[in-house]
Parts: structure tokens; C-alpha cells; sequence
């Protein structure tokens, strides 16, 4: 039995990514061990569909025709019954539902049941940022400059090849859908659960892009390193800048991402890791150049008296920083209303606080001095 059941899914899984239409349909190859069957379902009901509707509108076309009206010519009765003929299109038809079915089914199981091995990290997704945490807190240690086609910075997760990797995800506030194109794989990511997705990414291309660090930089041990980038999206309309919420999955050889997982985490001084992290989960509704968005800017907030929706008057120092990361609604800034900024309990740690205090009390975020900071 189990072993029809392998010959089966084994035929049924096949891959379609070199049939006819298929890059016209999809741009691009699936990229993760299992993503190759959900293709193979799209192309084969595309095909059956299209066969199809050659044979219903050629049947038709040809109906039409022939026992058209003629004049002179009474018309000839309808058969009622024909059991051969309805035999057929009733079999027929139902094996290939069963095709699809199992198709279907067989890659939903193979993307659902995560392959054991591998790594862990956990997923947190928030208006409008993803953050990854890997086992040993780390989260990511570059980003994607914003440029014409990217209105802000994303987050740059490096992750090892040919390994399962199993993502534990939750929402800091609302609902977000986690979506990377490349894997054809979109799982919903939810506040108050948690839900899983996991990947498994075939070998590096002999062509592929390498990185490319200066001499100088801590990183420069990975220069050279081959990696593929795949996209991810939020596919869950969450508010305002949903559509920028993005983030890149970089996949490196299995040794380099061992390499930087153990030695990531000291290489960048504070102010450094304080921008990233800023990038990766602040940007959207913070800047730093005085523009407002959803939240104050944070150009020269250190130091600076700002004004609640109280009246009080607070001075900026560590300690409301610190509790307004924590617990945002705690103290409301005048002028901003409560309950947009999601707390960050949990997705930064004491480091990470401490990481972003540097970095709002550095020239990037301080100069130019003489101006004092509009509220
Ligand atoms: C979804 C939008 C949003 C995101 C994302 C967000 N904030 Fe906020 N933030 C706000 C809003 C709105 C306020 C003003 C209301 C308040 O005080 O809670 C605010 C206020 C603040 C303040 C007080 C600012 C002042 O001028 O007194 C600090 C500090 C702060 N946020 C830090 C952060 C940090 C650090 C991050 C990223 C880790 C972050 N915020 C991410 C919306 C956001
Ligand atoms: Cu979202």
C-alpha cells in the first residue's frame, strides 16, 4: 500500500517548470524543495483547461454548422438518453479531478509538514516590519538600501542552503501574511498564535551574485560567499505601509551562515546595530530627518523636552526611551495618538534597547545641532 502511494505521488509530483508557458506564467523558477509541485498543479489544470475549451468551443463551432436550420427542413428530435456517451464524460472527467486532487494535495502536505533537521528561528511581524530571531538571538545583520523602486530600507536575512528551516511566526498586533513568491508559499501570521512555515532552498547556482564586503569591515571574511535573494512580501492588507512591509531571505552556503551566526553578533559597534535596527522595525513611522509619519521623527530627541497629551513635559533620557519601546502607550506624545505604535516586549531585548539609545544619541540622529527638535 505504501508503496503504491510512493509510485503515485512520485509520478504525480512531477516538476513543470521546463513546460511550454510555464515562465510566462510564473517569471521564474520555484525555489524550495517542495515549491516545484504547486507549479505542476497550476500548469496541468492550465493545460486541461485549455484542451478543454479547444474541444467544447471546436464541438460547438461544429454543432452550430452542421445542424444548423435549413429551410425546407423540419428539425430532427433530440436523443433523450445515451448511456455509452454519458458513461464517458462522466469517468473521464472525474480521473482528472482525481488528478488534480492528488496533485494538489501532495505538494499541500509537503509544504505543510515541515522536514526535521535543520534550524530554528522565530518570526515576528508587526506594522510593518519582519523581524527573524535565530536560536542564538541574533537577528539580521544587513539591509537593503531604499532606492527608486524601494521607499524604505529592508532587512536582509541571511539563511543556510540545502537545510530545512522551520519558522515559528506571531503578530505583534495585527494580522500579516508572510510571503515568499520564490517558495510559492503564503502562511498567515497571527497575534495570539503561533503558525509555522518552513523551507528548504536547493544548492547555490555556479553563477550566482557573491558578496562583497571593503577590506577593512568585519565582514570581510565572507567575501566571495555565493547567495541567492528571494523576496518577501506581506500578502494580509495591515494598514498604511503594507506594501512596503518587505524583507529579503539571502541564502548562503551552510558553512558561511555557521561562520556568521557565531561570529555576528559582536562585529558591529552599538550605533551601527542601532541603525539596522531602526531600519528593520522603526523606520516606517519614525524618520530621522524631522519629516513626520504615523510617529514623531526622532531628529535631535536626545535630550529634548517634549510635551505630552497631558500637558507634561517630559525630558528625554533612557528610561522613557526605554519605556516607550516597551510600553508605548504609556506616555502619548502631543500631537500623536495612542495605540499606533506597537509595543516591543519580546522582539528587542535589553541589548537591542540599548543598541538604539546609541544610535538616537548619534551624529546621524543629532546633527545638525543647532536646530532644536520640532515636535
Ligand atoms: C506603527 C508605527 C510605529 C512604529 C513601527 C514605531 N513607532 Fe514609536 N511611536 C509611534 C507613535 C504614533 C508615537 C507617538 C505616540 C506615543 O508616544 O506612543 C511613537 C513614539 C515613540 C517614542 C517617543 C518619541 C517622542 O518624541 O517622545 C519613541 C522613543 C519611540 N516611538 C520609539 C520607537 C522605536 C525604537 C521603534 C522601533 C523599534 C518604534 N518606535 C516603532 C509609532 C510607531
Ligand atoms: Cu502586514
Amino acid at each position: 500500500m505504501a508503496n503504491s502511494m510512493n509510485i503515485i505521488s512520485s509520478t504525480l509530483g512531477f516538476d513543470a517548470s521546463t513546460w511550454p508557458l510555464h515562465d510566462m506564467v510564473f517569471g521564474d523558477r520555484a525555489n524550495a524543495t517542495y515549491a516545484h509541485s504547486s507549479d505542476a498543479a497550476f500548469m496541468f489544470i492550465l493545460y486541461v483547461s485549455i484542451i478543454s475549451f479547444i474541444l467544447v468551443m471546436g464541438a460547438t463551432a461544429y454543432f452550430v454548422v452542421k445542424y444548423r436550420r435549413v429551410p425546407g427542413k423540419p428539425a430532427e428530435l433530440s436523443p433523450h438518453h445515451n448511456s455509452r456517451l454519458e458513461v464517458t464524460w462522466t469517468v473521464i472527467p472525474t480521473i482528472v479531478f482525481v488528478a488534480m486532487f492528488i496533485v494538489g494535495f501532495k505538494g499541500y502536505t509537503d509544504m505543510l509538514v515541515p522536514k526535521q533537521g535543520g534550524i530554528e528561528a522565530d518570526l515576528i511581524a508587526a506594522k510593518w516590519s519582519w523581524t527573524v530571531k535565530y536560536s542564538n538571538g541574533m537577528s539580521n545583520t544587513a539591509v537593503m538600501p531604499s532606492n527608486k523602486f524601494l521607499a524604505q530600507p529592508v532587512p536582509v536575512y541571511y539563511m543556510p542552503a540545502e537545510t530545512p528551516v522551520r519558522l515559528k511566526m506571531i503578530s505583534k498586533d495585527v494580522m500579516h501574511s508572510f510571503w515568499v513568491p520564490d517558495f510559492r508559499l503564503k502562511i498567515d501570521v497571527l497575534p495570539n498564535r503561533y503558525t509555522k512555515f518552513w523551507f528548504e532552498t536547493g544548492s547555490i547556482p555556479e553563477k550566482a551574485d557573491t558578496l562583497q564586503f571593503d577590506a577593512g569591515s568585519p565582514w570581510s571574511a565572507m567575501n566571495g560567499t555565493p547567495y541567492v535573494d528571494h523576496w518577501v512580501f506581506c500578502a494580509e492588507y495591515c494598514g498604511d505601509l503594507h506594501s512596503e512591509m518587505g524583507a529579503i531571505i539571502r541564502v548562503i552556503p551552510k558553512d558561511k551562515f555557521q561562520w556568521w551566526l557565531a561570529n555576528a553578533g559582536s562585529a558591529d559597534p552599538p550605533d551601527i546595530r542601532g541603525e539596522r535596527l531602526w531600519q528593520n522595525n522603526c523606520i516606517s513611522c519614525h524618520s530621522i530627518d524631522g519629516s513626520l509619519k504615523t510617529g514623531p521623527s526622532w531628529k535631535n530627541i536626545w535630550g529634548a523636552t517634549h510635551t505630552m497629551t497631558d500637558g507634561s513635559k517630559v525630558v528625554i533620557d533612557e528610561n522613557y526611551i526605554r519605556e516607550a519601546i516597551l510600553n508605548p502607550n504609556a506616555k502619548i506624545v502631543a500631537g500623536f495618538a495612542a495605540g499606533q505604535m506597537p509595543s516591543f516586549a519580546g522582539v528587542l531585548n535589553e541589548q537591542q534597547i540599548a543598541d538604539l539609545i546609541a544610535f538616537m544619541k548619534s551624529p546621524k540622529v543629532t546633527e545638525p545641532a543647532a536646530e532644536k527638535p520640532a515636535q
